[in-house]
């Protein structure tokens, strides 16, 4: 039988007898899912869409017209799809012109609050604002300010208007995009070009495969509510991050020796993936540091100037075993791994 099987397999007099290990898990009742509302009734997570997705334009094509000290970003330091916009806004030199502020990385049932996030104050005590925009205690008061009717999850990260007083964008590859295109008169990096022209298809492929089977795989495997599709995700992120290996064997980074969204898109899921994909999503065939080639790259990115202050592995473990407490009730964050991503890692070589 092949490693991770799902059937038990029952000798008896008559025959081997197959035993659904998803039938004897629950009988008929579906396991609460973290987020009922995305969950099929198989246990499938089907992540929501984004919702807000207004373009910032430098032609005054839009409504919102590219500018300085306008718009403003609301992030999690433990939110993977978060800290690709935090990566960007530092690479391309942005802090100046877009303020951003880091929303405490334990949501209770209010969601993302802007309190202190060192974890002194406890959830569901009385906390003073740390958003100096708008005041706001809860990151679901700009969604109201936006939208009064919006009902869905309240998600990180958030593009804020100050002018208009509105979410402009919800979705980080949006944001992502603009801030390597459409504020380059404010940038101190503004040469620096994470979507280049002559890879356009490529790259698109890539960072499509990148989402449904990596950033998005990790989460379809722990928020799974049933034995099957658990596996089926579980197995398609290793078999992606195979493929991967192979590929950086032979290059540097995805496409060569350059860095490109791409890779800040991989970077955000390979750098929590020891840290709490293992344990936390079930994540547990192999891990990031088993792989020669994707930890060597996962060091060199980290590596890069000014990443390392983008991750805090504090928040992201606070984060992931202290909020998804269908997945894990105690709330304990666990102390390890054991993880050095400042080690020589050689990648150089590769050209
Ligand atoms: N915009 C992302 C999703 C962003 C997202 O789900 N962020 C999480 C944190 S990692 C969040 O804010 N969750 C809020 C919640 O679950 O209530 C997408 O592509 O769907």
């Amino acid at each position: 039988m092949s490693l991770g099987s799902r059937r038990l397999r029952f000798v008896n007099s008559e025959s081997f007898r197959e035993l659904d290990t998803d039938a004897l898990q629950f009988g008929n009742a579906t396991m609460k899912a973290q987020f009922p509302a995305e969950q099929t009734e198989s246990g499938e997570f089907h992540r929501q869409e984004d919702v807000f997705r207004e373009w910032i334009s430098t032609d005054g094509s839009t409504a919102y017209a590219t500018a300085a000290d306008r718009y403003y970003l609301y992030v999690s330091l433990a939110c993977p799809w978060a800290s690709r916009t935090i990566i960007f806004r530092k690479l391309k030199g942005l802090e100046d012109a877009i303020g951003m502020t880091i929303v405490d990385p334990i949501r209770d049932e209010k969601g993302w609050a802007f309190r202190d996030p060192s974890g002194k104050i406890p959830p569901g005590a009385p906390f003073e604002s740390t958003d100096p925009v708008n005041g706001f205690q809860f990151l679901s008061e700009a969604y109201s300010a936006t939208d009064p009717d919006y009902d869905e999850r309240v998600t990180v990260p958030v593009l804020w208007d100050k002018k208009t007083h509105r979410i402009v964008n919800n979705c980080e590859d949006d944001i992502c995009r603009m801030f390597n295109n459409v504020f380059n008169d404010f940038a101190r990096n503004r040469d620096l070009d994470f979507f280049p022209k002559e890879l356009e298809a490529d790259h698109a492929k890539l960072s499509s495969f990148l989402h449904d089977n990596v950033n998005n795989g990790v989460y379809r495997a722990g928020f799974a509510t049933r034995q099957r599709p658990y596996e089926i995700a579980c197995r398609r992120v290793f078999e992606a991050l195979d493929q991967l290996e192979e590929r950086l064997s032979k290059n540097r980074y995805l496409f060569g020796n350059r860095i490109v969204e791409a890779d800040w898109r991989l970077f955000c899921t390979l750098v929590r993936f020891d840290v709490v994909y293992y344990g936390h999503f079930k994540c547990n065939l192999r891990r990031i540091i088993d792989y020669p080639n994707l930890q060597g790259y996962l060091m060199d990115l980290f590596q890069q100037p000014g990443i390392a202050d983008t991750v805090n592995f504090d928040h992201i473990k606070r984060h992931y075993y202290m909020t998804h407490t269908q997945i894990s009730p105690t709330r304990i964050v666990p102390i390890g791994p054991v993880l050095d991503l400042t080690k020589r890692h050689g990648r150089e070589k590769i050209r």
